[in-house]
């Protein structure tokens, strides 16, 4: 118990949280074909590039693919209850349309969980973290295409089988929200000119909800007592002025990111986004029984991530800010991480509580960090106070939220090694309590070394957050 005798609850799940394009590198290696991921060397706010002549660092990552037993080791060391990876899509179904799975991939994700069960680090499993196989864009279309919710069922239910007994927590898609910032990224979205964009977002947001309610339905079949849950970026948003009309746009803004919850968690599209598709000319295309499956596919907890708050403002004279998703209007009471994000410890309680008002299931924070350039000095360490100071902030805002009532199954920050960052597709923004000694042209030793927050976060998992 700490000072102030709060607590954590007993096997509350601490550890880190990776996607595969992100670090695996290793980009064809024994079967895998090529994502969306693999043509985006600028990250994903830019649009793709096919013609793959510009170096994308996702290709090679930080090597994860053959370093992965060394840095579970680490992870171990730090005293990890829990790992969040995401699979790779392509390492499973290198086209995403085929029936039979490849092998080797469904081996490398074998070993790996074999490796985390080793030091009983509980594996929290993505399906789908900000890639697809590169072929259903080009022949299908990304998630326009209703064909696609098929192929994903096809390849949840390939990796709920193989894994049924190493992996009970699992998400279907991460950010899901984020088909409408990141089109290619989120959904495998190309537009063709004069093409209704908006309305092809909502319809991929809707395939996903499908394809995300069948997985659910599938997983609780083939894995008893499996939790399966959704995953939103969180972006609360405050009111610039008390004026009610602040008030409203914030919480209109708010429900662009609910939406997605709300669907994924209670069954059913809120009214209010009836009205926004009828006010913008959205037509969704449903089939007979959508309805019904979205209710009988309901998610067991709310995944999300959480890295900074927004402000709406009816006065189109406030000053902007840029955050990798939004652009926003700036907060003047924060300050800002080096990319513009808006550091809120604060936000991160409010969400816990908004979420857990609204629909009264457990809640998990599967993202959370600092992304910031770190600095290797010549005696080989790594002084990041300042990401210590941030996770620091918001891990106290999480433990008031506990207080508060909120249930919380765990906290996986992101990034726990340095890896490729998803909006700049470079290494210089880190998140890391190890670095890597890798840089964004893909150059260094690779080594990993420790940094001072590696041996602050163990201490806080060793004391279940009483150090905080
Ligand atoms: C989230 C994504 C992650 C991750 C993180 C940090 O939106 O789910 O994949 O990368 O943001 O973002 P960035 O890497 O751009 O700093």
């Amino acid at each position: 118990m700490n000072k102030m005798g709060k607590r954590f609850p007993e096997g509350f799940l601490w550890g880190g949280a990776v996607a595969a394009n992100q670090l695996e590198g290793a980009y064809k290696a024994d079967g895998k074909g090529l994502s969306t991921a693999d043509v985006s060397p600028y990250g994903i706010m830019s649009p793709p590039d096919e013609s793959m002549t510009a170096y994308n660092l996702y290709h090679d990552g930080i090597d994860f693919y053959h370093k992965y037993k060394e840095d579970i080791a680490l992870f171990a060391e730090m005293g990890f209850k829990a790992f969040r990876l995401s699979i790779a899509w392509t390492r499973i179904f290198p086209n995403g349309d085929e029936t039979e799975p490849n092998e080797k991939g469904l081996a490398f994700y074998d070993n790996l969980f074999d490796e985390l069960k080793k030091y009983n680090i509980e594996p929290v499993v993505t399906i789908s973290h900000y890639e697809m196989p590169l072929a259903l864009v080009k022949n299908y279309g990304g998630w326009k295409n209703r064909k696609v919710v098929e192929f994903y069922e096809h390849f949840a239910r390939t990796v709920f089988t193989r894994y049924k007994d190493k992996v009970k927590y699992w998400m279907t898609f991460n950010e899901i929200n984020v088909i409408l910032h990141a089109p290619f990224t989120g959904g495998g979205l190309l537009f063709e000119e004069g093409e209704n964009q908006k309305n092809a977002q909502y319809q991929g947001a809707h395939h996903q909800f499908i394809a995300s309610a069948l997985a659910v339905k599938a997983g609780h079949e083939i894995i008893p007592g499996s939790q399966i849950g959704c995953m939103i970026a969180s972006m609360v948003t405050y009111p610039y002025t008390s004026k009610p009309e602040d008030m409203f746009a914030a919480m209109q803004q708010d429900r662009q990111t609910l939406f997605f919850s709300d669907v994924q968690a209670r069954g059913s599209y809120p009214g209010y986004m009836k009205r926004f598709f009828r006010d913008n000319n959205i037509e969704i295309v449903m089939e007979e029984g959508d309805e019904q499956l979205l209710k009988d596919g309901t998610v067991d907890y709310i995944g999300f991530s959480y890295y900074m708050s927004f402000v709406a403002s009816t006065d189109p004279e406030h000053q902007k800010t840029s955050g990798n998703l939004l652009e926003g209007v700036k907060n003047p009471y924060l300050a800002s991480s080096e990319w513009g994000w808006q550091i809120d410890p604060k936000g991160l309680r409010i969400v816990l509580n908004q979420l857990h008002d609204r629909y009264q299931k457990p809640l998990f924070i599967v993202e959370n960090g600092l992304g910031a350039v770190d600095t290797l000095s010549t005696d080989g360490t790594v002084e990041d106070d300042y990401r210590i100071d941030y996770l620091q902030s918001h891990l106290e805002e999480v433990r008031e939220a506990i207080e508060d009532g909120v249930e919380l199954i765990g906290y996986t920050s992101w990034g726990p090694i340095d890896l490729v960052s998803a909006s700049t597709a470079e290494l210089r923004k880190r998140y890391g309590y190890i670095y890597v000694d890798r840089d964004s042209e893909g150059k260094g030793t690779n080594n990993r070394i420790k940094k001072k927050s590696f041996h602050w976060y163990k201490e806080v998992i060793e004391t279940n957050g009483e150090s905080l």
